[in-house]
């Protein structure tokens, strides 16, 4: 059985309409990413950071998820457990396409951060305007995503995931933010053959077995195909 994890970064949602990060287009247009994906960018304009996650927030139900996406989840109905899908994305386009073995690393839209109790309730509504945590009745609710110099979530399950898998693929990510972009040079160190699916190849550390040049939409389904045909019996 082929053991199989997936990155996935911006670029598989861009054909949904959801903006990428970096790039002529990009979601912060004019400011670089890493000066505003920051603790410190809300702790000076809290009003400002809270006023653009509401709105990105509330765009998310006008997008659906495409090809790409949807042929991820079949992969998964195709090889089950065998399969770890890796979001840095914050929509819910995975899990709306159907992928249940998901780690959202970077956070989720859909889920505040109560600063005073720690707690991530579920979340669809504004935060602008300083609601109290369902938990604790503080109004000290924040999105629950990670910005630079914060702890992306789930990095032992996905470290231990790469170091025994036998294919990393890496869909639609610059490969300019860490610890993300260093998976597939650790999945290669262990053993694992490495697949880069994305409109432009990326920076890579350590290139890729496999590169396929192309829309998402186009070559995650053609990928997903093959691999299904290579494991039915
Ligand atoms: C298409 C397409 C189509 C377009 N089809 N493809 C070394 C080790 C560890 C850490 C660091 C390190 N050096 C520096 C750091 C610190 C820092 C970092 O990486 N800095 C860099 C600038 C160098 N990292 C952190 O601070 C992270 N935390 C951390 O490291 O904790 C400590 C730690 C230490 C050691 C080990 C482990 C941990 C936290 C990073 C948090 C990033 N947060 C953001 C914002 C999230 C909230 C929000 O959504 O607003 O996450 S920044 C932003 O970038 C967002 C994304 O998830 C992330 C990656 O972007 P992505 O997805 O790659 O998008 P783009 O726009 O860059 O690229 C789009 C791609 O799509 C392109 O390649 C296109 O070609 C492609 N594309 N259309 C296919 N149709």
């Amino acid at each position: 059985m082929t053991r199989m994890v997936v990155l996935t970064g911006a670029g598989i949602s861009a054909e949904s309409g959801v903006p990428t990060f970096r790039g002529a287009d990009g979601l912060w247009e004019g400011h670089r990413v890493e000066d505003v994906a920051t603790p410190e960018a809300f702790e000076t304009d809290p009003d400002t950071v809270l006023a653009f996650y509401d709105a990105r927030r509330r765009a998310l139900p006008l997008v659906e998820p495409n090809s790409a996406h949807r042929a991820l989840a079949r992969l998964e109905g195709a090889i089950g457990d065998d399969l770890l899908v890796v979001t840095q994305n914050v929509d819910d386009l995975h899990e709306r396409a159907g992928t249940g073995n998901l780690v959202h690393m970077h956070g989720e839209l859909l889920r505040a951060l109560c600063l005073a109790c720690g707690a991530r309730p579920v979340w669809h509504d504004d935060l602008i305007d300083r609601p109290p945590c369902p938990a604790c009745g503080e109004r000290m609710l924040r999105p629950d995503v990670v910005w630079f110099g914060e702890m992306p979530y789930e990095l032992d399950r996905i470290e231990q995931a790469i170091v025994v898998c036998d294919m990393f693929v890496s869909i639609g990510t610059s490969g300019s933010v860490y610890p993300a972009a260093g998976y597939a040079a650790l999945a290669a160190a262990f053993g694992a053959r490495t697949v880069e699916l994305n409109l432009e190849p990326s920076d890579a550390v350590v290139p890729f077995d496999e590169v396929r040049v192309g829309p998402a939409s186009r070559h995650v389904p053609e990928w997903v195909e093959e691999r299904i045909a290579i494991h039915r019996p």
